[in-house]
């Protein structure tokens, strides 16, 4: 066989790792995941999670046609090449096809470097920052008094931050809002469910919410909301302005970030603090975000935003203008993310907090993994590696269903931000 000319396929002095194989896993316990498999000559093996909500396929196809053929007989040491070499080596770079395509490459490798070693993921980035990861779950329901009721029941099981949503009179089929209290999930059809959306019925009625919860349950208990881009500037700053007396820890995503400068106007009037990023792909997205101040939280996260590689110089830049860290994790994120996520909080010196939806048992199931939640902090575990890993027989019982997120129009039919 002719020799193996490529730069990466040789070694340095360690002894390689050699990429043996690699295959993606499409499962839907409920909902869809992506799973990327690296398997190495040594036998020890990496899990990545590639989901991307509604658009599964799309990463798939990514994954199988032009990222797994060039990985194989790669060191599965060298993380930071086989990085560059997807992110560079693409010509058409970023993107959250593209990014998270890389991201389950990533995730993969550190779990392989883990396991490698015997040591979890935390502690090759450094060592743990801080004992346990403080999480805000999500409580919602159809009117005030069900939204309330549901805070309570966040109280009760221990958390100390709670993103707050309710159902606005008149708007059918708020953002946020679900049938199932436990578990949410916003992509249940084939087809994309029509939502409609009324900007004054919000603003008039997002400050009550948060003036009742303040009566009813007082000052410790930390406030989130998401506004999911739905405002303008001006109208995102008249919120902002009217959410002050309750002191949110902050509000998220009140207008679409693709044009960052916009951000400027919603600060100049509001000092809530603002939270921005989970459809963020790179430090690209955010850069002006954060050296112009005009964000308090990064939302993106490592399946977003190109794994644990790119995330931690995400957040190292972040830093020096005193942006936290506030890791997107909904429930299309799949445990395998939760789990990386969780080393990478527990590491990074600018630490926020991170978002948490419980999966559903079946989910739970399919990936069995490390880290648990106590007192309103998760706790990545010790397993090497992220400790995260995938069940295939289990995963194979449960196969794609198309699902995709819904849309959002006016009251007048005008297409809108979901
Ligand atoms: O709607 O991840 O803050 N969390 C969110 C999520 C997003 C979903 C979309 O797939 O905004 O619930
Ligand atoms: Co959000």
């Amino acid at each position: 066989m002719a020799e193996d000319v490529r730069i990466n396929a040789r070694s340095t002095g360690l002894p390689p790792l050699r990429i043996r194989a690699a295959r993606v896993i499409v499962t839907c316990p409920g909902r869809n995941f992506v799973t990327l498999k690296i398997e190495t000559d040594q036998g020890v093996y990496g899990v990545g999670d590639g989901t991307l909500n509604g658009r599964e396929k799309a990463v798939v196809a990514y994954l199988e046609d032009h990222v797994i053929p060039v990985l194989i007989g790669r060191d599965a040491r060298r993380i930071e090449d086989i990085w560059q070499y997807l992110y560079r080596g693409a010509y058409w770079r970023r993107g959250p096809v593209t990014m998270r395509a890389i991201a389950a490459v990533d995730m993969a490798l550190w779990d392989i470097k883990g396991k490698a070693l015997g040591v979890p993921v935390y502690d090759l980035l450094g060592g743990p920052s801080r004992d346990g990861v403080l999480v805000y779950g999500h409580a919602n329901g159809a009117d005030l008094e069900e939204t309330k009721d549901e805070v309570a029941r966040y109280l009760d099981a221990g958390y100390k931050a709670i993103r707050a949503q309710t159902g606005v009179p008149g708007v059918a089929k708020p953002y946020g809002v679900s049938r199932d209290k436990d578990f949410y999930e916003p992509a249940e059809d084939e087809l994309p469910v029509e939502t409609i959306w009324s900007t004054p019925q919000y603003l008039r009625h997002a400050p009550k919410l948060f003036d009742a919860l303040r009566v009813r349950f007082g000052d410790d208990v930390e406030l989130l909301h998401d506004v999911h881009h739905r405002l303008t500037p001006n109208e995102a700053a008249q919120l902002g302005k009217s959410l002050e007396p309750y002191r949110l820890f902050w509000l998220e995503d009140p207008t679409p970030a693709e044009n960052q400068e916009a951000f400027r106007l919603i600060r100049q009037h509001t000092t809530t603090p603002l939270a921005v990023g989970e459809v963020f792909n790179s430090l690209w997205d955010a850069k002006d975000l954060i050296q112009n101040q005009l964000i308090d939280y990064l939302r993106a996260t490592v399946l977003g935003a190109g794994g644990i590689t790119h995330m931690r110089r995400v957040a190292d830049f972040a830093s020096l203008w005193q942006v936290r860290t506030g890791c997107h994790g909904a429930t299309d994120l799949s445990p395998i993310t939760m789990a990386t996520a969780l080393h990478f909080d527990t590491w990074v010196p600018n630490f926020g907090i991170q978002e948490y939806m419980r999966h559903t048992e079946a989910t739970d199931a399919v990936f069995p993994h490390a880290y648990w939640f106590e007192a309103g902090r998760l706790h990545p575990g010790d397993a090497p590696g992220h400790g995260c890993d995938i069940d295939e027989a289990l995963a194979a019982k449960y196969p794609y269903a198309p699902k995709q997120l819904p849309v959002a129009r006016l009251e007048d039919g005008t297409m809108w931000n979901w």
